[in-house]
């Protein structure tokens, strides 16, 4: 069974909220539209398209470091005994899997938490984590991080393992980065510990190519979120008279997605009850990956109560997977 924490207590449906935070995004000066609404069934598929394209190396970078790292990496999870794995975004967990198979063949004593906002991802983990897994006990949560973690507080005394892989702390605004570690920190107890996947900085070139593939999947990929809006709120967006348009900047190490009007025109959204402007060239902010060099990240999770006990990297030092401590 699994738990869903995506319905309101409060009346309120997760439409009206998509509609809130689109018309208040769609009125800004610098109109801008949060990145966790790319993932609906399609977003969802299109993201795993995007982790198999030639030029997103991330996912295949990770891949690596838990391959060549596997044993080194689940005997620090497992040396105190019975924990819990919390995978915060586990979407379709492939990499999480090889820790996963790693940690059954060890016998570690732990079951497995993969949280997600997508509901059909964490329908279709769970059951092939049944078939590849039987033995290991699995609670999916469906739900954004921060209610996943509230509902965690509810064990707070049994040992915790947090993975927060792929590089989703780079979605974060620094600030709301500090704000969620400091969240995280805040659920755990000394010793507990937080594996986090961070893509480093590097060549802009091979950044840029990255959020901008020559097959077009990344743009699919940003205009979906027009489509879901259209579908879930009674949009009129026309797609075609969108672009996709990504920068790198390597001062702030901030890759930034938009989405561009082509034309000047207005497109009215039911659910918000108003129409928006677009000038010719307008665009919409649609998410920041912030890339980081390790001394970074070291700052920033020491900021927020961690401390470094290990680096992991692939060979070409594209990525990597910091475990820290509480
Ligand atoms: C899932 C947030 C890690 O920022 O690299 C991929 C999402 N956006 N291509 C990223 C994404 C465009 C991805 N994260």
């Amino acid at each position: 069974p699994i738990i869903d924490l995506s319905r309101k207590q409060d009346g309120t449906s997760d439409t009206a909220a998509f509609a809130k935070d689109v018309a208040h995004g769609l009125s800004l000066n610098r109109k801008d539209l949060p990145s966790r609404y790319f993932y609906d069934g399609r977003g969802s598929q299109l993201f795993q398209e995007i982790m198999n394209l030639p030029e997103y190396y991330l996912t295949r970078a990770e891949h690596e470091v838990f391959t060549s790292n596997k044993a080194a990496i689940c005997s620090k999870f497992a040396e105190e005994g019975f924990f819990h794995l919390i995978d915060l975004g586990a979407g379709d967990a492939l990499k999480t899997k090889i820790l996963l198979q790693q940690l059954s063949q060890q016998k570690a004593d732990f079951d497995y938490v993969p949280v997600d906002i997508s509901g059909d991802a964490m329908q279709q983990l769970s059951d092939s984590l049944r078939t590849e897994l039987p033995d290991m006990t699995v609670q999916a949560v469906v739900g954004e991080y921060f209610k996943a973690l509230e509902w965690l507080q509810e064990n707070k005394s049994e040992r915790k393992v947090v993975l927060f892989l792929g590089s989703n702390i780079g979605n974060f605004e620094k600030k709301d980065s500090i704000e969620f570690l400091q969240s995280v920190r805040s659920y755990l107890s000394p010793g507990d510990k937080l594996l986090m996947g961070v893509d480093l900085r590097k060549n802009p070139d091979v950044i840029l190519k990255a959020y901008d593939d020559a097959a077009g999947i990344t743009a699919e990929f940003n205009l979906n979120l027009l489509r879901r809006i259209n579908r879930e709120l009674g949009g009129e967006f026309i797609l075609e008279q969108f672009r996709h348009y990504a920068i790198y900047n390597p001062l702030e190490g901030v890759m930034r997605s938009f989405l561009i009007s082509l034309q000047e025109q207005d497109v009215y959204i039911r659910d918000t009850g108003k129409t928006y402007h677009f000038d010719a060239w307008e665009a919409i902010h649609t998410e920041n990956s912030h890339k980081y060099s390790v001394d970074e990240i070291e700052e920033l999770g020491n900021h927020c109560g961690f401390t470094i006990e290990k680096v992991y990297y692939d060979t070409e030092k594209h990525f990597a997977d910091v475990l820290f401590s509480a």
